[in-house]
């Protein structure tokens, strides 16, 4: 079925189309069947927010952006859920805070990084890093270690949609700045990162873009202050809050 056929007025249009863009990314072989399963977590997860951006995850949109825009050298890394759900959003927020766009993958085969590659350039990537594969995130095993030299290798701030949290921790102990977007707020990607946005991707990337064209004009000191003053602990907590105290 076209995403266009799916009924707008169904109570569960949105969570309808994510499940479908998932579906078709493993059809043409984006996503992972794994991904499947790390969706339906996900959406557990986002049932119990109640399917929204909770403020908490907004401040901390707002502080992952000023991390990236501050960075030197920020990449946004893109695995095959990311690519499938939100590649026109993930392609614009790395336009948006200047970072290169590197495929990096669980499980990785070249046929996916290609097909990934392919389909963040028809949503307007000019340049897609992951296949020069000449560098290595230490403490990794195997193919999940494999990354650019001159991308993540290089960079001083990542942004990791939707993770797993063997790499966040890897890329954080490289002394890396790791802003992490994930809608369990009890995962290791959340915990390890600087700054984690307990949210989803769907809506966590285009709130970020919204904020780095706000801050565009912003100088380092205004940057330096959004970042210090976003608590980690706090806004994990503040998520764990909503999950247990919201409406059933
Ligand atoms: O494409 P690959 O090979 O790199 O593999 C990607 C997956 C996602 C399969 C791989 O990284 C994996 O197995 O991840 P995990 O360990 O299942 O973790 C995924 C995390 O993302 C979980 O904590 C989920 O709750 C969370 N998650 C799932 N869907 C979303 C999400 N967070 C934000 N937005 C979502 N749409």
């Amino acid at each position: 079925m076209d995403e266009s056929a799916l009924p707008e007025d169904h109570p569960r249009y949105e969570s309808l189309v994510t499940r479908h863009r998932i579906e078709a990314g493993v059809d043409r072989g984006i996503t992972s069947r794994q991904g499947l399963i790390a969706q339906g977590r996900g959406e557990a997860f986002d049932y119990l927010l109640g399917e929204e951006t909770i403020p908490t995850a907004d401040r901390a949109a707002r502080a992952g952006v000023a991390r990236l825009l501050a960075a030197d050298h920020p990449v946004v890394s893109v695995n095959g859920n990311v690519a499938a759900l939100a590649p026109g959003e993930t392609v614009e927020l790395a336009d948006a805070v200047g970072a290169a766009l590197e495929v990096n993958l669980f499980n990785r085969t070249d046929e996916r990084m290609e097909a990934i590659e392919e389909h963040l350039r028809e949503h307007g990537a000019a340049d897609v890093k992951g296949l020069t594969a000449d560098g290595r995130i230490p403490g990794l095993d195997h193919e999940r270690a494999t990354v650019d030299a001159d991308g993540i290798g290089a960079a001083d701030a990542v942004l990791v949609p939707l993770e797993d949290g063997d790499r966040a921790e890897a890329l954080a102990a490289m002394g890396k700045v790791v802003v992490a977007i994930d809608l369990n707020p009890g995962s290791r990607t959340a915990r390890v990162a600087d700054v984690p946005i307990v949210d989803n991707v769907v809506r966590a990337l285009p709130a970020m873009t919204a904020h780095a064209r706000e801050l565009a004009g912003a100088d380092d000191g205004e940057m330096e202050r959004i970042a210090a003053a976003f608590d980690p602990d706090e806004a994990l907590a503040a998520a764990e809050r909503a999950i247990r105290e919201g409406e059933f």
